[in-house]
Formats: C-alpha cells, structure tokens, sequence
C-alpha cells in the first residue's frame, strides 16, 4: 500500500511517522476482533427487575455480535454452580455471574481461574478469601439503598414507624446490606422500630401470603411495611387492602427497586417510595469483558447510581421508566 508523505519515494514510507501510519494501516485491514463467547449464569426469573436485567444482558450480547449462552438457576445456587463449570468445559471467553448469594463460590471460581477465564459479578457479590477469582462486581450499594430508605420514612413519619420488614432471598448481598442499611438509619430515631421482619424471597406472591399472616398478629400496630423489593412490596399492598387497611395513607408502604408496577402504585396512591436499583446491566458488563480479555485490569466494583421515587414525582417520570 502506497503512503505518500512530503519528501518521500518510491513505494515503501520513507519516514518514521510515515512507518508508523503503513503499520497502523496494515493493522487496520486485519481479519476483526474475535468473536466473543460468553456464559451467562443467572439467578431465575423471580422479578420484573430480574428479568429486566436478563433481557438487558442478553440485548447488549446481540448488539455487539456475542454468542450468550444462558443459564435460569430457579433460584438454587447449586444450579449456578453447575452452569460456572459447563461453561468452562466449553472454553466461553468469558462468564456473567449473578451470584444468587454471597458465599459457596470459591471452589468453580477457582476452576474459572485455572481456565483463565475472567468472571464479571453483575448486581449481588460474594464473600470469597481471594477476590482475584474476579475481575470486577458492577453493582448498586444496597447498604445506601437501605439507608435511602429509612432516612425517606423518617421524613414521612416524622421519626415514628412500627415497621414490619419484607426480606429477600436469605444469604443474598441485597438482604443482607437492604437490611443492614436500613437499621442503620433507624437508629438516630428511637420511636422507629421493626415489629417483626420476615423473608418472602423478593417474590410478590410470598410478599402478600407472609403481610397476611403478620397483619393477622399486629394488626393496627403496624404503621409501615419496608420491603426489600418491589415485588415483596405490591404483594403486600395487595394484603392490606383485602383486609381494610389503607396502604399508602393508614400505612406508609415502601420498598426498593424503582420497576413500571411500583410506580403504576405509587401513582394510584398504594406504595409510598421505591429506591431505584437499576438492573440495565448490559452494557457496562459488556465493557468489563472487553476490556477483560485482553488482559486489562478492571476496578474491583463499579457501584451503579440511584435515585428515590415517591408519590410527588412518580407521576411525571413513570413514562420514562425503561423497566
Ligand atoms: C438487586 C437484585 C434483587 C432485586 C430483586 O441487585 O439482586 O434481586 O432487588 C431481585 O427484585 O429479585
């Protein structure tokens, strides 16, 4: 290929820069990048924010032409497991993992490890010894999130709330720091307690059956429901309103996640606030992998932005919602 620069012959570049540009030219028409292949293994379909994330992940993959293989765990760790290891036996270049809770994975991390492929942690983390088993969590700070919360309630009560509190998936990073986060900003207000505080698995149908049971013992004394999700959320609002109860105005409902459903609620008056937690993923989980394979170091955690939604804005904003 000829280049012609100022002062220059003939057909092969006469100056340094002039070298330099033919190279990168050469390098330019070489065959592109590889084609990548990546395991997904991810924790089920228990929620409109989980399947929100998946579709997110698996529409980032189409756009920049990846082969996704897919794995739903229905919730059971040692299906995730099982998926970490298929994919290595099949060599993908790279594995997405939503660890469904935060302990048990060193063992198939290590596998991944000694296969060189590099693990990208999307929206829960794990406790391992050796945080070298992954290249990076991208993930909301549930802590803050459960903090949000308590500092939103204490502001709408002022100060004062009997609160039962809905719990996710025992074990998982979410449940465990929502309600860490949360604990932690009802302390400064000694009139705001948890009466009780149960787990419904982050899923709506277990929300409504547990607010059932816990309204049949407390009754009137409960003044707020904390949710960890959501889904737990719109569950229980569904139980208060079959059994007389206000939610929304006789009893503050709020929760955590930011999904349509919870701002159709908050916009009929049910639910009071949710916390965003935003499960577009894909995108930055396809820039970790990039940058992954080629050997370049990743932060260790990207924390991912929230806001807080409630009754005085959900209205203008929930054409916007994206999930
Ligand atoms: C949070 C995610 C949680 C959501 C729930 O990152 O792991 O799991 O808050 C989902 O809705 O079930």
């Amino acid at each position: 290929m000829r280049i012609n620069t100022p002062g220059s012959a003939g057909i092969l570049p006469a100056s340094i820069p002039a070298l330099l540009l033919f190279l990168l030219a050469a390098i330019s028409t070489a065959a592109p990048a590889k084609k990548l292949t990546v395991g997904f293994a991810q924790v089920g379909a228990e929620s409109a924010w989980r399947t929100a994330e998946t579709q997110s992940i698996k529409s980032e993959a189409e756009k920049r032409g990846v082969t996704l293989k897919f794995s739903d765990a229905q919730g059971k760790q040692e299906n995730q497991i099982r998926s970490v290891r298929n994919f290595v036996a099949q060599h993908v270049d790279a594995i997405i993992l939503a660890p469904v809770v935060e302990t048990g994975w060193s063992p198939v991390l290590q596998e991944a490890k000694r296969a060189k492929i590099p693990v990208i942690l999307v929206d829960r983390g794990i406790k391992v010894p050796d945080e070298s088993l992954y290249a990076t969590l991208i993930a909301s700070d549930f802590v803050e999130e459960g903090r949000m919360a308590a500092e939103w309630l204490a502001k709408k009560t002022a100060g004062k709330a009997n609160i039962v509190e809905l719990q996710g998936t025992p074990g998982a990073a979410p449940a465990i720091d929502r309600k860490k986060g949360f604990e932690e900003g009802i302390k400064k207000h000694p009139e705001m307690k948890i009466i009780t505080s149960q787990s419904a698995d982050f899923r709506r149908g277990q929300g409504k059956e547990v607010m059932e049971a816990l309204i049949k013992k407390h009754g009137n004394e409960i003044t707020s429901v904390y949710a960890h999700n959501d889904h737990m959320a719109l569950g229980a609002v569904q139980a208060l309103d079959e059994a007389g109860r206000k939610p929304g105005t006789d009893v503050i409902v709020l929760s955590i996640d930011g999904i349509r459903d919870a701002f159709q609620s908050m916009v009929a008056g049910k639910l009071n606030c949710s916390v965003e937690c935003n499960p577009l993923l894909g995108p930055m989980a396809f820039d970790a992998i990039e940058k992954a394979v080629v050997g370049q170091k990743l932060p260790k955690r990207t924390v991912v932005q929230d806001k807080v939604f409630d009754q005085s804005n959900a209205k203008e904003l929930i054409a916007s919602r994206q999930y």
